[in-house]
């Protein structure tokens, strides 16, 4: 079953993803050695290993990208592209499946010697994942055979091995998982499930961190004395010119804290046997890629024990460890979770591919569980904390996303670790994937994204005008008059007073919500969406159109977040709005006190290509303009913030 973005607010993004995000993204990766050093492994030019040891992996992420852009994209300049980078695997692979051009160009012959760190099992997953894209996308089995190859590499080297040969870096097992759903060789699901089980079993974790730790770093020490003696022996090598790395906000004991979870395992989500974490901790991509795992594992094997612990670690992220944009992860040393409650919105780290993790996440738990919870933080992170990362440009990117921002944080073309812009763009290539699902008598609307479905048992055509305004038209057309359920998923943002549904212009009712026993620590609740299921004899041309009126809604931190009483956050619809300098010039953003009464929302057609903005007055009678968050950063430099005092 698939599904096809046709018009509105996606459908514009996914233009400039695939007509452009990619084609820069090529360009940057060839501008920073990134592709080069493939050519140096595999032996076709001379040169000198650029970037972080896990540098492979932006390039298997693009390709990735590439590969689900072809699919509603064919453009033959990417194919030319991916076909001539796929013909230089195959020459970088060595013939026993292993490729990780960090060692193979300075470590000759070494491999997997330390695999908490060094990212050796984490590209070999990016690049499998690609082959799957390509296979699934194109039909064509040549990246997927480089991707085999890999993937037998580590079922030989690794199935039946204990605790201490396990990944840092979880997304091995997603992209295992992936393979054995198109290979259905059991060995791929075995191995997955070994990494996933063996994690946090190891009594000696620190030590093994420690030693490996040491290990890493007189190996780049090495590299660095042989990058010496490359530019003396070569005066006419020109180093490539790496871009600059994020800038983030940080509190004092950030390295203290990064060794206290690193050695805890708790960093690397290593502290525990996976039935056992029921709590967002440590690196919050790691963590993002694990919970999908487990997830993924638990639908693919059946195997229901994993599932009071994914709902925990949920819950806790949710009531507990995420801010109001649905981003995750409080501290830049860790790029990663914080205690309960520790939100600063100038230390935030939400990382772009943290909340892109948590997506892939959540479509996976909505899956997994049937719930309706899962879908609306998906669509509350797609709309903030994923969409903020990549610009209107589709050529700038936010790679850590602070909910105030005073200054030193904005768009950048490309990363020392670039490992954001490609997410993004294989996410949005794959955003049609996650509007609905179906089974023999059920089809469930999980997005209100401007699309065309064929669901088996009917075709669904949603026109959606969210998010500027809320009224959605469904049309369905059975394939033979039949009856079934259409799930529509209400949003958490929208009272069942708000929510106005007609099925063939006949009113629907539709219940309030109810009241959650405890708040969340940023004031947004997942836990308010729901399902409202219209059972009846569907027969061609019927109608379902939804108004969600679309209030303006404040939104206040649980009194144990420190540093935001007297604030709110303002949202409407799927959208968490904020205070750009560029916008509101000669006023302290920070400190000026917004009367709520005053908020209104505003069609401003010739703003940011065309949105709802929020005006209102300050105390003292000025006016204050809102964006949407995603929007920030979008004109040079500025500072920002999401809460602002009441
Ligand atoms: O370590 C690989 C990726 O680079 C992580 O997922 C990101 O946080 C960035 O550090
Ligand atoms: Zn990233």
């Amino acid at each position: 079953m698939i599904s096809k973005i046709t018009s509105g607010f996606w459908h514009e993004r996914l233009e400039v993803n695939a007509q452009r995000a990619i084609f820069h993204q090529w360009e940057q990766l060839e501008g920073s050695g990134c592709i080069e050093n493939f050519r140096i492994a595999a032996g076709d030019v001379d040169g000198f290993r650029e970037g972080w040891f896990f540098a492979d992996s932006d390039a298997y992420k693009w390709l990735d990208a590439a590969s689900r852009i072809y699919a509603s994209h064919p453009s033959p300049q990417l194919a030319t592209v991916m076909d001539e980078f796929t013909a230089l695997l195959a020459r970088a692979q060595q013939p026993d499946g292993y490729i990780f051009t960090y060692n193979q160009i300075h470590f000759p012959g070494t491999r997997w010697v330390n695999l908490q760190i060094e990212h050796e099992l984490y590209c070999h997953g990016h690049l499998i994942e690609a082959g799957v894209s390509h296979f699934e996308n194109t039909g064509r089995t040549d990246l997927l055979d480089i991707a085999r190859r890999a993937a037998d590499r580590i079922v030989e080297d690794f199935l039946g091995k204990g605790t201490g040969h396990t990944p840092g870096h979880e997304e091995i097992e997603i992209a295992l998982l992936r393979l054995y759903k198109i290979t259905n060789h059991k060995p791929y699901l075995e191995m997955a499930r070994q990494f996933i089980e063996q994690r946090g079993r190891d009594p000696l974790f620190a030590l093994s961190i420690i030693r490996q730790n040491s290990s890493v770093d007189s190996r780049g020490k090495y590299v660095q004395q042989k990058k010496l003696e490359y530019i003396f022996t070569h005066p006419n090598f020109k180093p490539f010119q790496l871009p600059l790395g994020n800038a983030a906000k940080k509190p004092g004991n950030t390295t203290l804290r990064w060794y206290a979870s690193a050695l805890s395992g708790k960093y690397f989500q290593q502290h525990a046997p996976v039935r056992k974490q029921v709590v967002p901790v440590g690196h919050s991509v790691r963590f993002g890629y694990l919970e999908t795992a487990i997830s993924m594992l638990a639908r693919e094997s059946s195997d229901k024990t994993f599932i009071p612990a994914l709902e925990k670690t949920w819950e806790c992220m949710v009531m507990h460890r995420m801010y109001v944009t649905g981003g995750i992860g409080s501290l830049p040393g860790l790029e990663g979770f914080g205690n309960d409650y520790e939100l600063d919105p100038d230390y935030a780290y939400a990382e772009t591919c943290a909340a892109l993790a948590s997506m892939f996440w959540n479509w996976e738990m909505a899956q997994l569980t049937g719930e309706a919870k899962y879908s609306d933080l998906f669509e509350w992170q797609l709309y903030n904390a994923a969409a903020v990362g990549m610009g209107l440009d589709g050529t700038s990117y936010l790679y850590n996303n602070p909910l105030t921002c005073r200054g030193g944080v904005s768009r950048k073309p490309w990363y020392a670790v670039p490992c954001c812009p490609s997410n993004l763009s294989r996410t949005w290539a794959d955003l049609g994937k996650y509007i609905y699902s179906s089974s023999e008598n059920e089809i469930f609307i999980h997005q209100y994204i401007s699309s065309e479905y064929d669901g088996g048992i009917a075709t669904i055509k949603i026109n959606s005008e969210l998010p500027w305004a809320g009224k959605v038209k469904i049309v369905v057309t059975p394939s033979t008059p039949n009856q079934f359920s259409l799930n529509l998923r209400l949003p958490s943002w929208c009272d069942g007073a708000e929510t106005h549904i007609t099925c063939n212009g006949e009113l629907l009712s539709v219940s309030p919500l109810s009241q959650q026993s405890e708040m969340t620590a940023s004031g947004y609740d997942p836990r308010d969406g729901r399902w409202y299921p219209i059972h009846r004899s569907w027969k061609s041309g019927d109608v379902i159109e939804l108004e969600f009126e679309m209030p303006i809604r404040l939104r206040r931190a649980h009194r144990k977040v420190k540093g935001h009483q007297g604030k709110v956050a303002v949202t409407r619809g799927p959208l968490v709005y904020c205070l750009e300098s560029v916008d509101n010039l000669e006023m302290d953003i920070f400190g000026s006190t917004i009367e709520t009464e005053s908020l209104e929302s505003v069609l401003d057609t010739n703003l940011l290509g065309g949105i709802v903005k929020i005006i209102g007055q300050t105390k003292t009678g000025k006016l204050l303009t809102f964006i949407p968050y995603n929007l920030w950063g979008n004109r040079g430099e500025s500072t920002m913030t999401a809460w602002v005092n009441e």
